[in-house]
């Protein structure tokens, strides 16, 4: 949910938030501000000042523009939406380009912390850069564009039914027939084969831009953006994924025996990698689909959410204003008349839309909206909470400088709507009527509780981390595009544990399966998020005085936590995430530790279960 501040393809990272960028002043500052320096013989403050200024209000205006242009083809994808995204993509990202090097003639200078940190935002904030040469930024545009929709418009013909990837999901979510799970899984693999050529285009033209601006390559710039060198920020995911394997490790031996005594040894061994069919999700990168496989039978509640909101009859638009209720329980402002106006909540009938949940910015005032396709179940139930997250942390900062408005880094982004989730417990769920008194489970169901967490929480860590581990190589140009899928497959198997039912095509491209890599959204912020809103839900309990367990806590109408919260929000990116992240937790580190001690009771079981067992895959 990155502000676009830059960039064509930077602005696809609208995807998950929205875009920046305007042009009618684009060319005056391209010739006024380097002229202006020039004649000097060495620029000063007052030049760096007047060209943060500038630089800032042009973004500005430009980004509303380009906002504007990008939620009209992300909700009406045709011809002339992609064309419109192409040329807007292209001047944001000439202008981003331009200003990004312009940053050049300050380097070296003593500036104030605050000015040159802004330096620092506009030279490494573009997500995929073009260089200045001519017609480099029009043919990225081109690129990113025929991407983006290529994965919005797939479909997979399915027993003489063109399926889209919600439907192909909800089989692989819900069809326990190892066959037809593989099917549908190659099928929408079928959709990502065209765009290996684009990609590796893309990934040169990006490298190009990247070096242009000084950085090693996309990767290295890519990890620029957390207030330390590239090289201190990849050994700190290290560590944050050293700290939590065990725990995925432990989850993966008893999800594989479970599987295995489900399906038998033909369909998935009982050692080895998992099939990624089998886990409930398109890209088994969230498991909760399969509580019902591999979720304990004794002890877990006796309602299911899913079923609990049909039954009450939830819309999804009574999903939204329920999320938007858990904001303002907390003393938050109810979100404008416009984001009801105009947001979208369900996938129109007529037209192709990029049906990837996103929220969106803007105006970088109060036009705050969501885009989804909602459907009527426990994970759009969490997800309403995620975005709405994005858009609360997006007003928050909206009084901060331009280039500051913006998380304190990505991944505090993506975690704020699922911090607040994670206080979606039994109590919760009472307190909103979606499940009488009596039907809150005492302390023999925490097992099944956490485990329904695990599946999603600790099931998603690998993923979250091999996902950019995969563009590293590709940008680093250790992968080259003949290697592209196999090294994919090694990624999933090595981090993950798990494989593809059958051996891939040659010509397959199953990264372009998954949203972020057609849609250039960094995937690194999930992981840290996923890691994250455990310390700010544990910070949020103990600041509530909770003395329970910790998946026992919810927060809902806590307004001195709101309090804090809120500040921490409106800090955007003004100031060093560990400054934010001190501010609302009391620690300057990410730690995996909170993470740990939710789960505790969790992993006792899981190494019960486990006992006798062989675990591990490699
Ligand atoms: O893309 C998202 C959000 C929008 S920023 C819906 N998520 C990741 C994904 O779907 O792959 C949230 C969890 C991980
Ligand atoms: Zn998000």
């Amino acid at each position: 949910m990155k502000k676009i501040l830059l960039g064509s393809a930077a602005l696809l990272v609208a995807a998950c938030a929205s875009t920046q960028a305007p042009w009618h002043k684009t060319e005056a500052v391209a010739e006024a501000a380097p002229s202006k320096v020039e004649a000097k013989k060495a620029p000063t403050v007052a030049d760096a000042q007047a060209f943060i200024e500038s630089a800032e209000a042009e973004l500005a205006e430009m980004g509303e523009y380009a906002a504007r242009v990008y939620w009209l083809q992300a909700t009406n994808i045709n011809f002339d939406s992609n064309w419109l995204v192409s040329k807007v993509g292209a001047k944001t990202t000439e202008a981003a380009v331009r200003l990004a090097n312009g940053t050049k003639q300050f380097e070296g200078m003593d500036l104030p912390a605050d000015l040159a940190r802004k330096m620092a935002i506009l030279k490494a904030g573009i997500t995929i850069p073009a260089p200045s040469t001519e017609g480099a930024a029009d043919e990225l545009a081109t690129l990113t564009t025929r991407l983006d929709s290529t994965y919005s418009t797939g479909t997979f013909e399915y027993k003489g039914e063109k399926l889209n990837l919600t439907q192909l999901s909800n089989i692989i979510a819900e069809s326990r027939d190892p066959e037809e799970l593989a099917t549908v899984w190659t099928g929408w693999r079928e959709i990502s084969k065209p765009m290996k050529d684009d990609y590796a285009r893309m990934v040169e033209i990006a490298n190009e831009g990247a070096r242009e601006l000084g950085f090693k390559d996309t990767a290295d710039m890519w990890l620029a953006n957390y207030d330390m060198p590239s090289a201190d920020m990849e050994k700190e995911v290290e560590r944050l994924w050293t700290q939590v394997e065990p725990l995925y490790d432990q989850l993966h031996c008893k999800v594989r025996a479970d599987l295995n005594e489900k399906y038998g040894d033909d369909v998935q061994s009982e050692d080895g990698f998992i099939r990624a069919d089998l886990l409930g999700n398109m890209w088994a990168q969230q498991w909760s689909n399969i509580y019902d496989v591999v979720g304990p039978q004794a002890s877990g509640p006796s309602y299911d959410v899913t079923t609990k909101l049909e039954e009450k009859g939830y819309t999804p638009l009574k999903m939204v204003e329920v999320a938007e209720d858990f904001f303002t329980s907390m003393g938050l402002d109810p979100l404008p008349e416009t984001f009801w106006e105009r947001s979208q909540i369900t996938r129109p009938r007529d037209r192709e839309v990029v049906c990837h949940a996103s929220a969106w910015d803007l105006d970088s005032k109060d036009d705050i909206r969501i885009k989804m396709c909602t459907q009527v179940n426990s994970e759009d139930f969490q997800t309403v909470h995620h975005e709405l997250g994005h858009n609360y942390y997006q007003r928050a900062y909206k009084n901060q400088d331009y280039l500051h408005q913006n998380g304190a880094h990505d991944g505090f982004h993506e975690a704020i709507g699922d911090f607040l989730a994670l206080s979606i417990t039994p109590s919760y769920l009472k307190d909103i009527g979606l499940i009488e008194e009596s039907e809150i489970p005492d302390a023999s169901a925490d097992t099944g509780l956490l485990m329904n967490q695990a599946l999603d929480k600790i099931a998603f860590l690998p993923f979250g981390l091999m996902v950019d581990k995969w563009r590293w190589q590709v940008f680093r140009g250790e992968t080259t595009p003949e290697e592209y899928n196999d090294a994919w497959v090694k990624l999933r198997q090595e981090y993950q544990g798990i494989t593809p039912p059958t051996d891939r095509p040659m010509d397959a491209f199953d990264p372009g399966s998954k949203y972020h890599i057609p849609g250039n959204t960094p995937y690194l912020r999930y992981f840290l998020s996923f890691v994250m809103q455990f310390q700010f839900h544990k910070a949020a309990c103990e600041m509530s005085g909770w003395e329970g367990p910790l998946h026992r806590c919810s927060i809902y109408n806590n307004k001195e936590v709101g309090t804090k919260f809120n500040a921490m929000m409106e800090m955007g990116a003004s100031k060093p995430w560990p400054d934010a992240l001190e501010a609302f937790t009391g620690t300057r580190e990410m730690d995996g530790s909170a993470i740990i001690e939710y789960f505790d009771p969790l992993m006792t079981y899981l190494k019960e279960e486990n006992e006798g067992r062989s675990c591990g895959w490699k």
